[in-house]
């Protein structure tokens, strides 16, 4: 093995490295999938994977295009408890007969996809094939911004939560039951349950309102966790004298509990192992509904970044041991709605977005890079009346449309700057967003579904480790 390593010239851990049924040690990449929800994680891995089998459409990734990839196929995944991700039921929706986007999906979720690789050049003549695996692991972007909460006490946690709620409309009716609570009194849990729930839907509203801080992240995502415990509890006032067993004492102890028995664990069993990132963002949605929606992105993917940048954080750092993601790739997605005349620009609001969380740290020698794209390419271009349109099927009523998206400005500063500046709408332009239903598909052999830069995508997070 450690031959091996010299030869392939990448410092591997053991971690990195499968045992496969042969015996033989075998690399494996876990490249992570995050987002906030709908960002287009489902898709993007749905088409990644099928386009890395049947790869005619993915000449951008070097190792098709010098024919170093022999081939791809599933293989089952290494965690026997994280729920597999359900590739062919979201590939018959994309590319069935009647096209459809594939379900929300709401936790984590994992496939492996082998892969038999021939080095080429000067490598090619020293080593014959190789099997890579690829672990992908789609997780909700939600679950990182939980960060925030481990280095906090459930005292500083409820007053900065508090503090925020009283400032927003649609806090005032948790902040009148908090108010009206008495958190020295024993614990009753219907009680609890109603508090627990009445601070859940103000998440909700909250997040429906275009906020982001919707901390615990679980609240909104529950999944087997619904009506545990750990995710009955919410931010109170301050009780000078508590009793043990008391409302405040038993809610500072659940806090405590999610963050040792939900946080902790994720980080730990599945963020600390992953070796490449793409961070998928749907920017163009953010700015079609408007500035505060635009800014409120902003400070969500910086609490995000935060999770990529040791040392931000000294619990994180303590339990990564040094080790890091590697690359990671900010991907602004669903491209297609654009006519490729304004890719360029749609990339430099991304780059813009991601700015403010670069300059207060870098990412520690992580290679960051970021990107416009399509998993799944549900339009075509055209060019009528003066304008750069884009053709495809309506979502909602099945009729063929042409559709012009509105002219994204040059300079990214007009929609970062108007955004930070509390704009509530946008001055000189309008942006609006159509939803196209995937096209019907008529793939030949070999052919992958229609993308845009997945391939580069792909070259970019993986290409060095196909090589
Ligand atoms: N036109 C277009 N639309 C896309 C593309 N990718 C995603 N979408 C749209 O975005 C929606 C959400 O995509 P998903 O892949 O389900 O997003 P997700 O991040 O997995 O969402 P959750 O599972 O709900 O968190 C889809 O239903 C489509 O409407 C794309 O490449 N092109
Ligand atoms: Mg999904």
């Amino acid at each position: 093995m450690i031959l091996y390593d010299i030869v392939d010239g990448i410092g591997r851990t053991v971690e990195g490295a499968t045992q496969s049924v042969t015996g033989a040690f075998e690399p494996s990449i876990r490249l992570g999938v995050t987002g906030l929800s709908r960002a287009g994680k489902t898709v993007f891995i749905t088409s990644l994977i099928a386009n890395l089998m049947d790869r005619n459409r993915m000449g951008q990734l070097r190792a098709v295009a010098d024919g170093g990839i022999q081939t791809a196929y599933l293989h089952p995944q290494p965690d026997d408890t994280i729920p597999r991700f359900d590739f062919e039921t979201h590939l018959a929706a994309l590319t069935g007969a009647e096209p459809h986007w594939p379900v929300s999906t709401r936790s984590i979720s994992e496939l492996r996809l082998s892969m038999r690789v021939q080095p080429t050049g000067l490598r090619g003549m020293v080593s014959g094939p190789r099997t890579v695996h690829l672990d992908i692991v789609d997780y909700p972007g939600e679950w990182l911004l939980d960060l925030g909460l481990m280095e906090k006490s459930y005292a500083e946690w409820s007053e900065e939560a508090l503090r925020r709620a009283d400032t927003r409309d649609v806090g005032a009716s948790f902040i009148a039951l908090a108010k009206a609570t008495d958190s020295g009194e024993k614990l009753d849990e219907p009680r609890a349950k109603r508090i627990a729930e009445a601070y859940t839907a103000y998440l909700q509203a909250i997040r429906d309102a275009g906020f982001s801080d919707y901390t615990p992240g679980r609240f909104l995502l529950p999944g087997e966790l619904a009506g545990s415990p750990v995710l009955t509890f919410a931010p109170l006032p301050m009780h000078e004298k508590t009793r043990r067993g008391s409302l405040y004492r038993e809610f500072e102890r659940r806090f405590e509990a999610y963050k040792t028995k939900v946080v902790k664990p994720f980080f730990r069993d599945h963020f600390s192992r992953i070796d490449r990132q793409i961070v998928l963002v749907d920017a163009l949605g953010a700015i079609h509904s408007g500035p505060q929606a635009v800014d409120d992105l902003r400070t969500a993917m910086a609490d995000i970044l935060g999770a990529f940048r040791p040392g931000a954080n000294a619990w994180l750092s303590q339990m990564l041991f040094g080790k890091r993601v590697e690359k990671i790739l900010f991907a602004a997605t669903k491209a297609d709605h654009l006519h490729q005349s304004q890719h360029g620009r749609l990339t430099a609001i991304m780059e813009a977005l991601l700015r403010d969380a670069r300059d207060r740290a870098d990412f520690a020698g992580a290679k960051t890079q970021a990107m416009s794209i399509a998993a799944l390419r549900a339009t075509t271009e055209d060019h009528l009346q003066g304008l750069d349109v884009v053709r495809g099927r309506l979502e909602d009523t099945g009729k063929q449309a042409a559709f012009y998206p509105g002219d994204l400005p040059s300079d990214p500063a007009k929609i970062i700057g108007a955004a930070r500046d509390g704009a509530d709408r946008w001055l000189d332009a309008e942006y609006s967003v159509m939803n196209f239903a995937p096209a019907k598909l008529n793939l030949a052999p070999g052919e992958g579904p229609p993308h845009i830069r997945l391939g580069r995508a792909a070259e970019f997070l993986i290409g060095d480790r196909l090589r």
